[in-house]
């Protein structure tokens, strides 16, 4: 009798749980809170949803992955989409702070190259909870004038990474401003590479000698900088950085449509450079999670990711896509980079929480030169 009574009880329970579920997706309120990168959407992007959909977006952005992670570990922020990069997506992942997908509502998924899901299936497995957005890579940008007259005489390196981490190049550049990404996680891969270490360490020593070389050229930083670095690039404030690939191009294609004559380029390392994914992701607890799986599906339209490549110069993770993607893009080496490229850099990697503390010391030092 009392097992019949409770077995009733939670049939009723579930019930009203799955009926609770409905009404809270049909009385989702017609809002939609992003948090993506700045520099890394096209300009109908937002205004074609709302108009499609009648869901109003409000869209705020951030330069590095620090701050969209402490954001989401303080929890209650709000926000229904962010863009982690893939190894700090995991983290969350690992720390309940994403939510996972339900793919039946993510029909386009059809669209995606099995490569980069592949590849991305190494940091979430089956793809549960990560969706790419674009993907670039660690880099160093020139204006190629301003960068020949700094050096005088003395020839480009062969290894692009010298022009920031070799002292010999760095203080000669320094005259016409060399700027570094204002963040522990992509300074101190980008360090390791060039010293021949693995990109995400998990050797304490390792991170000593990025930390010496990193002190060694320090003098001659003059800008710490993850997206203002884009304009003084393109207005030759800035003649070398340590920047994103897909933000370069677009510090080249502003200088081009200002016609002043400033010539920039990215280079890609003949060595390794770090390949990086970012991704859409749902906070664990965002308040309309039904609208950001419309969201996500609505990017994964051919049409809507070749427009993100069309105006940022990242690459898409949409084989669909690649038909409208401008030809000139398409055929650019800088943004589709070559199967060898692609295959000779560092794939992402989550780093425990003692290596990431430590991170963050030896770059604060860098940074503030003490
Ligand atoms: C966009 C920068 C995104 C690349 N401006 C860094 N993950």
């Amino acid at each position: 009798m009392a097992g019949k009574f409770v077995g009733a009880v939670l049939v009723a329970a579930g019930l009203m749980a799955v009926a609770g579920q409905v009404a809270a997706q049909a009385q989702e309120e017609k809002v939609l809170n992003i948090y993506n990168w700045s520099d890394y959407i096209a300009d109908d992007t937002v205004k074609n949803f709302e108009k499609e959909t009648g869901i109003k977006v409000r869209y705020d952005v951030f330069d590095n992955n620090e701050i969209l992670n402490s954001k989401l570990a303080a929890g209650k922020s709000g926000y229904d989409i962010v863009v982690p990069t893939a190894q700090w997506a995991r983290l969350q992942i690992d720390g309940k702070l994403l939510r996972k997908l339900d793919k039946s509502k993510l029909s386009n998924l059809k669209n995606l190259d099995p490569a980069i899901q592949a590849k991305l299936a190494g940091i979430d497995p089956n793809n549960d909870y990560l969706v790419d957005w674009l993907w670039g890579y660690t880099t160093v940008g020139i204006n190629v004038n301003k960068v020949k007259a700094a050096l005088g005489g003395m020839p480009m390196p062969d290894n692009a990474w010298d022009l920031i981490f070799n002292p010999k190049y760095a203080s000669k550049l320094k005259s016409c401003g060399v700027s570094f990404l204002d963040s522990p996680s992509e300074v101190l891969p980008a360090a390791l590479l060039y010293l021949g270490k693995p990109a995400y360490s998990k050797n304490a020593a390792d991170y000593a000698e990025a930390g010496k070389l990193l002190q060694a050229i320090r003098p001659n930083v003059t800008l710490f900088s993850s997206s203002g670095y884009i304009n003084d690039m393109a207005n030759g404030a800035v003649c070398v950085a340590l920047g994103w690939s897909g933000d370069i191009n677009i510090a080249r294609q502003r200088a081009i449509d200002a016609k002043n004559g400033n010539v920039i380029e990215v280079l890609v390392p003949k060595t390794q450079a770090a390949l990086m994914f970012d991704t859409m992701a749902i906070p664990a607890d965002a308040p309309h999670p039904n609208n950001a799986h419309l969201w996500i599906n609505y990017i994964l339209r051919p049409e809507v990711h070749a427009s993100l490549t069309n105006k940022v110069f990242y690459a898409n993770p949409n084989t669909a896509s690649l038909k409208f993607v401008r030809k000139d893009i398409a055929g650019n080496k800088t943004v589709f980079l070559s199967d060898a490229d692609k295959q000779r850099m560092a794939a992402p990697e989550a780093v425990p929480a003692d290596i990431r503390r430590n991170i963050t010391r030896i770059y604060t030092k860098f940074k503030t030169g003490l």
